[in-house]
């Protein structure tokens, strides 16, 4: 009885916080965002997540019960999620959401492809679509035209995509159906000037995604946001100056999508 109760007090503790100031978490699943301090700096918690097996790119069934019970207790309302093959991570954040929401995604890519038994980096939208009750609606911001092929039929009627053309401020909230809006942005979205990732990208300049941020921020209540898109330390190694520079980009990237988000409040 005790036990529970205290476990109580301390989650409401927990959600009382997050009401407030922005908090910001870092699931560290690959080391990617080691070398960045000041956004280190800038995270209330940085949860250690290496020792997770079947994790890259595809979460296995067993793995994604072992990742719910880690960041369960966690209520921040900003995740730093390392590179983008931890994406599917917004899936099961996005399942804590009580009331009707809207997904809007920044990425390169679409994520709404369906894997036949694995929640992965290229299915969490179409599993968020398919088992989420609470989604009303994924807004696709930055996602090549061709990443568009093969997303069931059955889900293309709760998704909108935005063209280049309709990368605005009015055209996105105007997208939206719902107060509440759960932010996700993958860096691959931006054109490689701004962030360096282990994905092919697009072209949207860090300035329009920023402006795109805020005028949410001012339009709709965002209930909950992730960003992804590092470089993964595996595959480039640590200790060439591109990789320095490219961390440097990186983190510039995440500390001004932190500011934006904490300017709007
Ligand atoms: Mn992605």
């Amino acid at each position: 009885m005790k036990k529970k109760a205290a476990k109580k007090a301390h989650e409401a503790a927990a959600a009382n916080e997050a009401d407030g100031d922005l908090k910001v978490a870092i699931a560290d699943f690959d080391g990617s965002l080691q070398l960045q301090q000041r956004l280190k700096g800038a995270a209330s918690v940085i949860i250690g997540l290496n020792d997770l097996e079947g994790t890259t790119f595809f979460c296995t069934p067993e793995a994604q019960r072992a990742l719910d019970r880690r960041l369960r207790r966690y209520h921040a309302r900003l995740w730093f999620l390392g590179s983008g093959n931890y994406h599917y991570t917004s899936y099961l954040l996005m399942r804590r959401i009580r009331r009707p929401f809207t997904l809007v995604l920044f990425d390169h890519h679409s994520d709404a492809h369906l894997q036949p038994t694995l929640l992965s980096c290229g299915s969490w939208v179409a599993e968020a679509l398919l088992r989420l009750s609470q989604l009303q609606r994924v807004v696709l911001v930055g996602v090549q035209e061709r990443y568009l092929e093969g997303i069931p039929e059955a889900l293309t009627e709760k998704i909108t995509w935005l063209p280049p053309e309709k990368w605005t401020a009015e055209e996105l909230v105007a997208a939206i159906p719902t107060r509440a809006v759960y932010v996700s942005i993958d860096k691959d979205v931006l054109d490689p000037r701004w962030a360096l990732t282990n994905w092919d990208q697009g072209q949207m300049p860090l300035p329009l995604l920023l402006d795109l941020l805020r005028a949410l921020a001012r339009a709709r209540k965002i209930v909950g946001a992730d960003v992804c898109g590092e470089l993964p330390p595996a595959q480039q190694g640590w200790f060439g100056r591109e990789v320095q520079e490219a961390v440097a980009r990186n983190e510039r990237a995440n500390l001004a999508i932190l500011q934006a988000l904490t300017d709007a409040g």
